[in-house]
């Protein structure tokens, strides 16, 4: 077996093209040292908000309290020795000047959380969110535009990660570093001049890293690793679990086979990884462990999820748990009513109590909602209702239970309301056999990773919501028999076409199987026979025709 020390030689002596050989593997990245990636992490987030709007409280030791916890605290408050996920009561022990300020209501936490992501979208558009006060930034391509302009007296701006600036290697991201430490800077002084908020920055030439070397200095500081760096700063990780992304349950797992540190996991054999972990997560983590990571900055767009919880001591009553679903419903729709979204998922979750720790893992359960049920006066109790009943689904009320959490969550996103008749709608019918990976990628919907790992059990999960739609029920001959101005109304609310009395027959395009097309709605044949006609003009109809001949190309022949 190798011993660590003969890692960082071959490290050395590679430079940039670094690879790792462990027992039954070779470890090497494919961007190598190319990236230079930023994370930002605003500093005692919470309790800066509250400063914000109370600039009396800046000198004076805060706590943020959630139940009966301190989640956050401001440095004046760390100073005593209060810290995050402290019982109230010990931090009034340790600080008894302590100020606390109830922060349950994430409101304003979520908007100054998005104003940061947007300060930090105007150096790049490569941001990932994560949580509310942490920022992945990809800066490579900004990198690049000032790596000609770089000087040889260009210098590291904040800390560099153990001193270590190597000249080993020479694939230039000694200079791309510098250059994504100067960069940091300036994002981080935007982020204070523009919002008043002080954070610490994490650069390197991996997410893993960048994520990693931040936090060695705090609070508003920053740091870069340099690659000749990387092993130590792994190595400085007091257990594997210290790995971002590696949970509980992975842990335990790897914890069973004997491995703890991080140089158990390095000297682990990959095949019996791979046996009790997975070949990927196998393979991520064995990277992982000697400081390579190929993950890509995935650019968060609107929020995939919009959820809240409830967590307590005790849950243990119908009636207590209908005022905090009622609680959640309500909050949950202001929340969506911002977003200005429509949800067409579900989600109830709840955590059970048990007295071992580690089991006490959260279930839930989802269903569909029809989005037409946002606009209706019923709204609210209708989602209380469909709440209750899939809390019932998890928790058997008919018995005592002990409950220590319960969420709401909406997912799986629309932009609009869809009419009956659209396209889309259309073939979202036609397509229910076509399995879920094709359906996205012909109608473009984004997959909501976060979401596929929940616990379901198919509870009305195939159930298109409640059936009586007034959209759905639409009678064309209903509603030309309507008198002109209220037949209108109905298609302009509903936003539904026209449909014609005496439909025409259209001729088939030739790019479309005959068969099919005489299956189609009239207006559906009418609108594949104009995206057949349409000429490419401008950029702008260019996009346009590029998603419509997607449909096109389905039904070709
Ligand atoms: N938070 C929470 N529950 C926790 C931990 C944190 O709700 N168990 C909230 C409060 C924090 C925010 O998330 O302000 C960000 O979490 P961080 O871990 O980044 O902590 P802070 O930003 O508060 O402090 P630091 O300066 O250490 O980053
Ligand atoms: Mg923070
Ligand atoms: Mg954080």
């Amino acid at each position: 077996m190798v011993l660590y020390t003969n890692y960082i030689s071959i490290y050395c002596v590679l430079g940039m093209d670094e690879f790792y050989e462990c027992d039954d593997i070779h470890v090497g990245s494919k961007y190598k040292h190319r990236r230079t990636i930023i994370h930002i992490d605003l500093d005692c987030f919470y309790a800066q908000v509250e400063i914000l709007k109370s600039p009396e409280l800046a000198t004076k030791p805060i706590g943020i309290k959630q139940q009966h916890y301190v989640i956050t605290s401001n440095y004046v408050a760390r100073e005593y020795g209060v810290k995050k996920c402290m019982l109230i009561t010990e931090a009034l022990a340790l600080c008894p000047k302590l100020v606390i300020i109830n922060g349950e209501d994430l409101h304003d936490y979520r908007l100054m959380s998005s104003k940061v992501t947007d300060v930090i979208r105007q150096f790049s558009p490569k941001v990932e969110k994560l949580g509310l006060d942490e920022n992945f930034v990809d800066i490579s391509d900004l990198v690049s535009k000032r790596y000609s302009e770089f000087l040889k007296e260009n210098e590291v701006i904040g800390h560099i990660y153990l001193n270590r600036l190597e000249d080993v290697c020479t694939c230039g991201c000694k200079q791309r570093l510098t250059i994504g430490s100067q960069i940091a800077n300036e994002i981080r002084l935007k982020i204070k001049a523009d919002l008043g908020l002080t954070s610490c920055a994490g650069v390197g030439h991996n997410k893993l890293l960048a994520k990693l070397v931040g936090p060695t200095h705090k609070p508003n500081q920053q740091t870069t690793v340099f690659p000749c760096a990387a092993l130590l700063l792994m190595s400085s990780l007091k257990n594997i679990r210290a790995i971002p992304g590696i949970g509980r349950k992975t842990s335990d797992l790897l914890n069973d086979l004997g491995i703890s540190s991080i140089s158990d996991a390095q000297h682990s054999l990959l095949s019996t990884l791979e046996k009790h972990i997975g070949k990927s997560q196998a393979h991520w983590i064995k990277a992982a462990c000697f400081g390579v990571d190929d993950s890509d900055v995935r650019e968060s767009g609107k929020q995939q999820v919009i959820g809240l919880e409830e967590a307590a001591k005790q849950i243990s009553s119908i009636k207590d748990v209908n005022k905090r679903l009622v609680s959640l419903v309500e909050r949950g729709m202001i929340l969506l009513q911002e977003d200005g979204r429509y949800p067409t998922t579900i989600r109830v979750s709840v955590r059970k109590y048990c007295r071992e720790e580690y089991l006490r893992q959260r279930e839930s359960k989802q269903c569909a909602i029809n989005p037409s049920l946002f606009r209706t006066c019923t709204a609210k109790d209708q989602l209380i209702d469909i709440a209750l009943s899939l809390f019932k689904k998890l928790v058997d009320c008919e018995k005592p239970f002990h409950l220590t959490l319960i969420g709401l969550a909406f997912t799986k996103f629309q932009e609009e309301f869809p009419a009956k008749n659209s396209m889309l709608h259309f073939l979202k019918a036609k397509f229910k056999e076509v399995p879920d990976e094709a359906q996205s990628q012909m109608l473009n919907v984004q997959k909501d990773d976060s979401f596929s790992k929940t616990k379901t059990t198919g509870f009305l999960e195939d159930t298109p919501g409640p059936s009586k739609n007034p959209i759905e029920e639409v009678d064309y001959t209903v509603l030309n028999e309507l008198p002109e101005d209220i037949r209108c109304e109905v298609l302009s609310t509903y936003k539904i076409q026209e449909k014609s009395p005496s439909t025409t027959t259209l001729q088939c395009p030739p790019e479309v199987d005959e068969n099919v097309f005489s299956e189609l709605p009239h207006e559906i044949q009418q609108e594949l026979v104009n995206q057949s006609l349409k000429p490419k003009t401008d950029n702008l109809s260019r996009k346009t025709s590029k998603k419509q001949k997607s449909i096109l190309n389905y039904l070709k022949k």
